[in-house]
Formats: structure tokens, sequence, C-alpha cells
């Protein structure tokens, strides 16, 4: 059974935010958070995990941070998502090295050859998308729901699918294996607010046959 994976929205007001998070969290049960922030300076940055990374950890929710390795470690965070773009030289090796304790995962689009490279390196899980057509991001590439069934008979590490997710087009990726759906829009523009959003996307996901 797939498992929820939360990511900010491109832009928020830091206050509103927070009271909207801690309230997608408390309806029902969410793996992870991922702040995503282009574009902001390193103090915003800092401010921002401030205030969120207690709200999502209190609940035992794990928090990730994009891109920001260095930040992730300094600040307590519990992993980082990388894209291809944010490994450092040397690759996912040297990465792996870099954040100690901390865990990662790595956006592979949708190459199986990324994915198996970032799986021997060490990685924590690896990313497929973009699924669907999606709003939120110029997606590079898009993903066919055959990786994820090929990947999860294939290998134990855990896969994420990204992209244009909604509840009514989950189940496919669910069904195919997919360790976790991660959503913006599905959630933070649900019209029924956040809460609503996770509830929805729960539902379809234990709905999937
Ligand atoms: N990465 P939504 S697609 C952040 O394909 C991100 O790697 C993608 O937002 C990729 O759930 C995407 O609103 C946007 O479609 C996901």
């Amino acid at each position: 059974m797939s498992e929820l994976y939360l990511i900010t929205p491109p832009a928020f007001s830091l206050e509103r935010f927070s009271d909207d998070l801690a309230a997608a969290l408390d309806a029902g049960p969410v793996a992870c958070v991922q702040l995503r922030m282009k574009n902001v300076t390193d103090d915003h940055l800092r401010r921002v995990i401030d205030r969120l990374r207690p709200v999502v950890q209190a609940r035992d929710v794990a928090f990730f941070v994009n891109d920001r390795a260095d930040l992730a470690r300094e600040m307590g965070c519990d992993g980082v998502h990388l894209g291809q773009e944010d490994l450092q030289p040397g690759g996912v090796a040297v990465t792996r090295q870099m954040l100690g304790s901390l865990s990662f995962g790595i956006t592979c689009h949708d190459s199986r050859h990324l994915a198996i490279e970032a799986a021997e390196s060490g990685a924590d899980y690896v990313a497929f998308g973009a699924f669907f057509p999606t709003k939120t991001k110029e997606a590079k590439t898009r993903a066919d729901v055959q990786i994820l069934s090929w990947w999860s008979k294939m290998m134990e590490l855990p896969c994420v699918a990204i992209g244009g997710i909604t509840p009514q087009n989950s189940g496919s990726l669910v069904r195919a294996g997919a360790d976790f759906l991660a959503v913006i829009g599905a959630v933070w523009e649900h019209g029924g607010g956040p809460a609503a959003g996770v509830q929805a996307m729960l539902t379809a996901i234990s709905d999937a046959k």
C-alpha cells in the first residue's frame, strides 16, 4: 500500500501555512513532508525550517528539505531530496558520505539507469515522474506507470511517484507498487482545504484495487 508524501506549495505565507500544515497532518497518516523552496535566501529558509520542522516532527512525520543538504544537516531535518543536478561532484556516493546520518532521496525522472545508480550508491529512495500533466512545475520528463512495477519487482528500495497525482488518477500508481505518492496541488489546492485533500488522497489509496 502506498503512503502519502507531502511537498510544500511553491509559495506560502509562513504563519498561515504552518496552521494549514498542522491541519493536513492531523487529517490522516502522512509519511513525509518535503520543504521545497526555490530562490529564497538562506536566512529565510532557516526561518521557515525553524517554524515548520517542529510541526512535522512532533507528529512523528519525517521532515525533508529539497536541495539543501547543508541546511538539512545543520538544522536537524530528517533528510534531503535532491535533483540530479544537486548531487555533489563525484555523484551520489560522495553526497551520501556528506550527509552522514541524514536520509536522502533522489529524482530519477523516467530513467531506470539513474535509479539503479542511485540505489547502488546508497540513496534511501528513488523518485520517478512526472506521471501526469502538472501545473506546479515544468516537468522535464514523463514517466510511465510501468517503471514503478518494474522497480518494485526488482528492488527493495522504496520508490516515490510524483507529478500531477490526484485522487482520481492515483489508483494505477498504487497498483503498480509506488511506495509513496508525492503531491502538491492535490492537497494544497483542494477546494475543501488541505485536511480534505489529505483525506481524499488517503481514501483513493485505500480504495485502489
Ligand atoms: N517534481 P503536483 S513534478 C516537484 O517530475 C515536482 O520530478 C516533478 O506537483 C518531477 O503534485 C513536480 O501539484 C510537481 O503535480 C508536483
